[in-house]
């Protein structure tokens, strides 16, 4: 079938429609401490639609057994659904190839793995550059990688607002960087990373990129040949897919000159105790049993939110944002923090006079989830001058009603705390 039939024959997208998209997730239905659950937490993770319960609930109960190791019927079936989940996700960030999608169990160890495999000959006079406002993931890796091999770790700063400029890029990308590893989308702040143009400053000093896609995927259309990146990593369970599930996108050219990252069984094409030699990509990253059923529901949560008209979800995701932004800025003493222009719907804030845990246990009794901490980013809370903050993050199910929740919460813990 050529590729305008096969077009043709996809269901028609489903417009966007919050309240039909709230009956999909069977949780939001729920009270807690006798109130409506109101879940403004989704950069933590995202809650699951029916179809992505299913499918786990579907593979356990009529299709389970290991993958790419047995020659009986439920093996290769769940081997299939495993390797149509791969499918999917090369699909959605439009890679080339199956060869270039690695399932870990998160971003955090799609990280690990390239500091791990690419990074082992980087130092000593190479440098890697990273952003001030990286998730703890996206530093750490990096850091040790520095002990073990002496590389060296640039920082670029963020401006009051929490913006990553390209001339700061610009400024700290040199002929020795080798790396520069940023956020798509800061999981603190919400600031959009200019990615593309950041990877054409790399490329241009002859360094690769690797993009933390961890809350960029969430809220951004994805295309990796277009983005030109070397790496893309993301977790499974802020894209509404379940935990324990994660993705490395890498360039197989790369790839393929990469050492494997752990060893084991699903990696090896033969072994002996004299030489083993690598199985080809994927399955050269991936040792052991891999996360099976999570990857299916990985592929369920894909085909789920690749049946909407994305720019309806980006639309809806958008307009509750700006409209939180302006309902938190107008009470007294509630500051934003992280003002970019450019921004995804994470929403980070204090409340002057009050401590942003006890802020957030007051909001739990009255329903209302959110994050209150460092948000795994600590060097860029201290730069910003703030310990910790409040964080509302928006997901597509999210709702007026329940921003408005959130503010009559806040008040209520304003006159409690302050
Ligand atoms: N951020 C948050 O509340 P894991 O834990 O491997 O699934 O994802 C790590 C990670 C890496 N990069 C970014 C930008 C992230 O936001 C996260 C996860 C969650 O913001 C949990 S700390």
């Amino acid at each position: 079938m050529n590729a305008i039939a096969e077009k043709s024959q996809l269901p028609a997208l489903r417009s966007f429609d919050v309240s039909s998209v709230r009956s999909d997730f069977p949780i939001l239905s729920r009270s807690v401490h006798d109130k409506p659950l109101v879940y403004l937490d989704s950069a933590a993770s995202a809650q699951k639609p029916q179809p992505v319960i299913q499918a786990i609930k579907h593979q356990y109960e009529h299709e389970y057994a290991n993958v790419h190791r047995g020659a009986y019927w439920l093996s290769e079936t769940l081997t299939d659904k495993y390797e149509a989940a791969r499918k999917a996700v090369r699909d959605f960030i439009n890679a080339r190839s199956d060869r270039e999608i690695i399932f870990t169990k998160g971003a955090t160890e799609a990280i690990n793995l390239v500091a791990h495999s690419f990074g082992k000959n980087l130092g000593p006079n190479g440098e890697i550059v990273i952003t001030e406002l990286e998730h703890h993931s996206n530093i750490v890796p990096w850091q040790m990688l520095r002990t073990q091999t002496g590389v060296k770790l640039k920082v670029v700063p963020v401006t009051p607002e929490g913006d990553v400029t390209l001339e700061a890029i610009k400024a700290a990308v040199t002929t020795n960087t080798k790396l520069v590893a940023v956020a798509h989308v800061s999981n603190a702040l919400g600031t959009i990373l200019p990615i593309k143009e950041i990877a054409e400053v790399a490329h241009t000093a002859g360094a690769r990129i690797l993009i933390d896609g961890c809350q960029g995927i969430v809220h951004e259309t994805v295309d990796v040949q277009d983005l030109d990146c070397d790496f893309y990593a993301f977790s499974g369970h802020k894209l509404y897919g379940p935990n324990g599930i994660g993705v490395l996108f890498g360039k197989e050219s790369l790839l393929h000159d990469m050492p494997p990252y752990q060893g084991g069984g699903e990696m090896i094409s033969s072994v002996s105790f004299d030489h083993t030699e690598w199985a080809d990509l994927p399955a050269k990253f991936e040792a052991g049993t891999p996360p099976i059923v999570p990857a299916v529901g990985l592929g369920a949560a894909i085909k789920y939110i690749s049946s909407f008209d994305r720019t309806g979800v980006a639309r809806h995701e958008h307009d509750l944002m700006v409209y939180a932004m302006e309902c938190l800025e107008a009470i007294n003493s509630v500051r934003l923090v992280g003002t970019s222009k450019n921004k995804a719907a994470v929403i980070a804030f204090v409340v002057d006079g009050a401590h942003p845990h006890d802020v957030a246990t007051i909001l739990d009794r009255s329903g209302v989830c959110v994050r209150a901490g460092h948000h795994c980013a600590q060097p860029l809370m201290d730069s910003m001058g703030y310990p910790a903050t409040l964080r509302a993050s928006i997901g597509m199910y999210n709702t007026r009603e329940e921003i408005n929740a959130l503010v009559g919460a806040l008040e209520k813990a304003r006159e409690i705390l302050c």
